[in-house]
């Protein structure tokens, strides 16, 4: 490891002894997710309660659906984490890490989390943090990676200073193209590639990309990249690199395994293609309009009466527009009320009502519309990462 952390006591340090030689996480239940080969432990990984168990090691938690249903913000023992190198500190020092800004600027800054509080406007965003392969299980081929149901997503209330504050205060110098990200964490194995990331300038320096050391109003989890993460607010959250220790400007478009080779789509028409089809590709970047049924699951015995059937959608970054609903998979559909508005990156609620008769089912469907303009619709996206499903999601419902 290239720096040693310690475990000191109080608020400004989080321990996470359970990752070091072995995980103690505890399996105590099994789910099955919706496709072939679903069946997963339930693990409690420190400062989470039980999750989603992907791998260990590294960690790949998912938060089971249900949780969407508690609120408009994901709690923090509830955030699905994904790491993708084992070598993960099992503790850190909130008091003696520093980010560390160089490359082309005028001064390389050095900078404390109480710096990062203290001598930059804090800025709090609601936003959407979503893994670029949410649902990859439920690609069809199957793609390989994480096989995750709808869960890889969470949503919360960032609060940091702006990079482009930050990056101010360094001076960029003429000639930045790109501003490079690297966390703590290293890889086990040599050969494997450090996961670092890059934005481009303009991304980079927009008023809403932030250095965040609280996520609803609490440290970040260790597992969620304490005590600083980058928040690229629309982004899928590859971007959002946890730990963040290290904050390059570079001269020129990355060239590191993370951005040359992962992380991409198709760069044709809208990023879709046929399985087999190879195209060149782009750096995958915006997340595309989705939306959920939170209050109802696949196969749910209900009775019969009326209710309100409630769920959540979020975009890119234009914001919600609407939600319609339908009861009979499609065919007709309602406009459904929207929820309290966090802002264009946040989860937005919805509900509309459902008068469900006795010895019927019901196929549920949502459909959310961004400002935007972008409209969900059954037709289904194939990558070979797995990544940019957004199509109208539908369930079952019966009632007895
Ligand atoms: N340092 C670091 N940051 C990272 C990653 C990582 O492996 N290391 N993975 C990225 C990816 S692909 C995802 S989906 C999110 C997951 O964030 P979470 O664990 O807080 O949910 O972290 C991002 N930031
Ligand atoms: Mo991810």
């Amino acid at each position: 490891m290239r720096r040693s952390s310690f475990l000191i006591g109080g608020a400004a340090a989080s321990g996470l002894a359970a990752l070091g030689a072995g995980s103690n996480a505890l399996a105590q239940e099994t789910i099955t997710q919706p496709f072939v080969n679903g069946s997963r432990p339930l693990a409690t990984f420190p400062q989470k309660r039980p999750l989603i168990l992907l791998t260990s090691r590294p960690p790949q938690l998912e938060t089971p659906f249900k949780v969407f249903d508690e609120g408009v913000f994901t709690p923090n023992d509830a955030f699905f984490v994904r790491w993708h190198l084992a070598g993960i500190p099992t503790s850190v020092d909130g008091r003696a890490f520093r980010v560390k800004v160089h490359g082309l600027v005028n001064r390389t800054l050095e900078l404390s989390v109480d710096q990062l509080r203290r001598d930059f406007q804090p800025v709090e965003i609601p936003a959407v943090c979503q893994c670029s392969g949410n649902s990859r299980g439920f690609f069809d081929p199957r793609v390989p990676g994480g096989q995750w149901a709808n869960g890889a997503m969470g949503n919360a209330r960032w609060r940091g200073a702006r990079l482009r504050d930050v990056l101010a205060r360094a001076g960029v110098k003429a000639g930045a193209v790109q501003v490079r990200f690297n966390g703590l964490e290293r890889p086990v194995l040599q050969t494997t590639p450090d996961f670092i990331k890059s934005l481009d300038m303009d991304v980079a320096t927009s008023p809403d990309v932030l250095i965040a050391y609280a996520m609803n109003d609490g440290p970040l989890p260790l597992l969620n990249g304490f005590p600083v993460r980058l928040v690229v607010p629309g982004y899928f959250a590859t971007y959002w690199v946890k730990m963040l220790d290290d904050v390059e400007v570079i001269d020129a478009v990355d060239q590191n395994f993370w951005m040359k080779t992962a992380y991409r789509i198709p760069a044709a028409g809208d990023g879709c293609i046929k399985p087999g089809q190879t195209t060149p590709t782009v750096p995958i970047t915006k997340m595309r309009v989705r939306s959920f049924i939170t209050s109802l699951a696949d196969g749910d015995q209900i009775s019969p009466g009326s209710r309100r059937v409630q769920g959540i959608a979020f975009d890119g970054g234009s914001g919600i527009a609407r939600v319609d609903f339908s009861a009979d998979g499609g065919a007709t559909w309602t406009q459904a009320a929207l929820g309290g508005d966090y802002g264009q990156y946040s989860f937005r609620q919805w509900s509309s009502p459902l008068d469900a008769q006795a010895g019927q089912s019901y196929r549920l469907a949502c459909r959310a519309t961004a400002h935007d303009g972008s409209v969900q619709t059954s037709a289904t996206c194939w990558t070979p990462g797995g990544y940019l499903r957004n199509n109208i999601e539908s369930l079952s419902v019966h009632t007895s």
